[in-house]
C-alpha cells in the first residue's frame, strides 16, 4: 500500500485510532494508580486484553504500539502485530524516545529520537508496521512555549516525518499543547495556531508529502486551572477555527488526542465538530485517543483475569461511541461514565 492509501485507510469508514503506546514509565504510573502490579508481564496481559477485544476493528482502524508491545505476543504465542493484522487493524509504532527539558529554556521540552531513526523505521516496517507516531509537547505559560522550543520541535517532527515516508510508513505528526495551566481558551487557540503553522512550514521545507501523513493535534481548550470552562460547542468552534487557519486541505485526516479530557467530553466535542460540519470540512475529523478510550477499561480490569470480559466491553463501548461521534451520531444521554 502506498502512503496516501494507508493514510486514507486510517481515517476511512468513520473509524479512528487507539493509542496504546504508553512508555513503560507512563504505563506503570497508570497501573500504580489502581494497584496493578508494574511488571513486563502485567503490561503484556493488559495489551493482550486490548488487542484481542472482539469486534474492536469495526470502530478502530489502527492501533499505535510501544516498542515493548511490538515485540510481545499473546499467551498463545501470536505476536500482537499479527493479531491486529488478522483483525483488519493497521499496526502503528511510537518512535520518539521521549520528552526532555530543552536546554536554555526552563519549562520548555524537546522530543528526542532522531538518532538511528532510519534503521529503526526499517526494522519496524519489516515486522509489520504501516505507520508511526512522534509526539512533541508544549506547555502554555509565561513566555512559553518559546520561539526556540516551537522551532526545534517543528523541525524534529518534520525530520521524523520525512524519514517515515522514506521507509514507507505514514507519519502521525503530533504536536500537543498541554491542558495543564490556567491559560484561557483564546490563548490555547493562539498558541496552537502558531505551533501548527511552524510545523507545516517545516513539513513543507523537508518535502514531506502532506497526502501521506495524519495530523494528531490537541483540541482548543482552556487550561485545567482556568476559571472559565466553555461549552462543548465553544470548544468545537474554537478548534475548527484554529485548524482551518493552519492546516492545509491536502492533509488526509486529523485525529485528535484526548489529552486528559474525560472519555465523555472527548467524545462529545468530537461529535460536535462532526455533527454540523462533517461534509464541509476539508479533512475527516477523527480520534487517536489513549486515555479517553482505555481509562475506564483499565479501572474495570484492575489486573484481574475474571474482569477481562467487562474491560473489553468497556473498550468496545468507548470505541463505538467515538465511531458514532465521527458520524455526528453520539448521544451523550445514552453514555455512562463506564
Ligand atoms: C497525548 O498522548 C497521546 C494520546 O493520548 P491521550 O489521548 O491519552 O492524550 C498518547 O499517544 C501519548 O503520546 C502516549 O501515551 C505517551 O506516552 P509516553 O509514555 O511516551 O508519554
Amino acid at each position: 500500500m502506498d502512503l496516501a492509501n494507508i493514510a486514507a485507510r486510517l481515517v476511512a469508514d468513520e473509524k479512528g485510532l487507539l493509542a496504546i503506546d504508553e512508555s513503560n514509565g507512563t504505563c506503570n504510573r497508570r497501573f500504580a494508580d489502581i494497584g496493578i502490579e508494574q511488571t513486563e508481564e502485567s503490561r503484556r496481559r493488559w495489551r493482550e486484553l486490548i488487542v484481542t477485544t472482539p469486534e474492536i476493528g469495526k470502530s478502530i482502524s489502527g492501533m499505535i504500539l510501544y516498542d515493548e508491545t511490538m515485540h510481545q505476543a499473546t499467551a498463545g504465542g501470536i505476536p500482537f502485530g499479527q493479531v491486529l493484522v488478522n483483525a483488519g487493524i493497521l499496526v502503528g509504532i511510537k518512535v520518539d524516545t521521549g520528552v526532555k527539558p530543552l536546554a536554555g529554556f526552563p519549562g520548555d521540552s524537546i522530543t528526542e529520537g532522531l538518532d538511528g531513526l532510519r534503521l529503526r523505521l526499517q526494522d519496524y516496517a519489516a515486522i509489520g508496521a504501516s505507520f508511526a507516531k512522534w509526539r512533541a509537547v508544549f506547555s502554555a505559560g509565561d513566555s512559553m512555549p518559546s520561539t526556540a522550543c516551537i522551532a526545534a520541535n517543528a523541525h524534529a517532527l518534520a525530520r521524523y516525518a520525512a524519514l517515515c515516508q522514506e521507509a514507507g510508513l505514514v507519519p502521525i505528526v503530533e504536536p500537543e499543547l498541554l491542558m495543564e495551566g490556567d491559560h484561557d481558551m483564546e490563548t490555547c487557540g493562539r498558541l496552537s495556531r502558531s505551533i501548527l503553522e511552524a510545523v507545516f512550514a517545516q513539513l513543507s521545507a523537508n518535502k514531506v508529502l502532506l497526502e501521506g501523513m495524519i495530523l494528531k493535534p490537541n483540541m482548543v481548550l482552556p487550561g485545567t486551572a482556568c476559571r472559565e470552562q466553555p461549552t462543548v460547542g465553544q470548544v468545537a468552534d474554537a478548534t475548527l477555527k484554529c485548524l482551518l487557519r493552519a492546516v492545509p486541505a491536502a492533509v488526509p485526516g486529523i485525529a485528535f488526542l484526548s489529552g486528559g479530557q474525560s472519555p465523555e467530553l472527548a467524545c462529545a466535542r468530537l461529535n460536535d465538530m462532526n455533527a454540523p460540519f462533517r461534509s464541509r470540512m476539508p479533512w475527516p475529523l477523527a480520534f487517536s485517543y489513549a486515555r479517553a478510550i482505555q481509562q475506564p477499561a483499565l479501572a474495570l480490569w484492575a489486573g484481574q483475569e475474571d474482569n477481562i470480559g467487562l474491560a473489553q466491553a468497556s473498550l468496545l463501548h468507548r470505541a463505538r461511541c467515538n465511531h458514532a461521534a465521527r458520524r455526528g451520531e453520539y448521544d451523550p444521554s445514552t453514555d455512562s461514565p463506564r
